[in-house]
């Protein structure tokens, strides 16, 4: 079917086992009609390294394989899961990207990305992932035991939390200036990405051309689709029990 879909966000996370099943079945029984399925930043509460057994997700790593060998499966990482890398690859089958991604989405010029770095105005934020995604940290961070690491990594999602709260909504969203400049920059139409958990199709312009901005739900207490035919975008939520 000329459909490609699109998720991110889920956060999966052992604490939620109603959430993972909801994938799985989404995965099994509806992923397969569509052509290709991007999964965009986020699918783990967090990943502290491909050594990590991570045993509570190995039923939908091997939904993600099984899915992968009948479409392509593509991922590109979020701030929780941004040490993902050919381990994990291997062990989903997902393809893995480097953002942004740009396509041609039947017919119109797309540019995927997770979205973090569209907002610009939550600085504290922007200097936290610097740091994150600098190479000397990582490979420290790597070589720590696992037990440190998901400490630590728990303790930076917590501190999360607490920023988020503390920070006004308009700040935690993106910046409409690095929207637009996204948008000139890449040439596209239509963008689409998730991170700010707040879904919706926002349609506007840029320099007089029409421009659509898709914003991916999370998974936190039911699953969020991004459906693309040739006809359009359409955002569905998924039922998870
Ligand atoms: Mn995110």
């Amino acid at each position: 079917m000329a459909e490609t879909l699109f998720v991110s966000d889920l956060h999966l996370d052992e604490d939620r086992p109603q959430i993972i099943r909801g994938f799985r079945h989404f995965l099994e029984d509806r992923a397969p009609e569509a052509e290709a399925l991007y999964i965009l930043g986020d699918l783990f509460e967090y990943w502290i390294g491909d050594d990590d057994p991570a045993a509570p997700f190995e039923p939908v790593m091997a939904s993600l394989r099984d899915l992968g060998q009948r479409i392509p499966v593509y991922f590109l990482a979020g701030n929780r899961d941004f040490l993902a890398g050919s381990g994990f690859a291997e062990r989903s089958g997902c393809q893995l990207l480097d953002e942004p991604v740009a396509l041609d989405l039947y017919g119109t010029p797309t540019l995927l990305m997770h979205g973090d770095t569209l907002c610009t105005d939550d600085r504290d934020y922007l200097a936290l992932r610097a740091r994150l995604r600098d190479p000397g940290w990582q490979e420290r961070f790597l070589a720590r035991p696992l037990s440190e690491r998901r400490q630590e990594a728990r303790a930076l999602r917590a501190e999360s939390h607490r920023a988020q709260v503390a920070k006004a909504t308009a700040i935690t969203d993106v910046n409409p200036e690095a929207v637009a400049a996204t948008f000139r920059q890449h040439g596209v139409d239509r963008l689409i990405h998730g991170h700010t958990h707040r879904p919706a199709i926002h349609r506007g312009d840029v320099d007089g051309r029409p421009v659509e901005r898709v914003v991916l739900g999370d998974w936190y207490t039911q699953g969020s689709l991004l459906e693309c035919t040739p006809a359009g975008c359409r955002l569905t939520p998924w039922g998870c029990r």
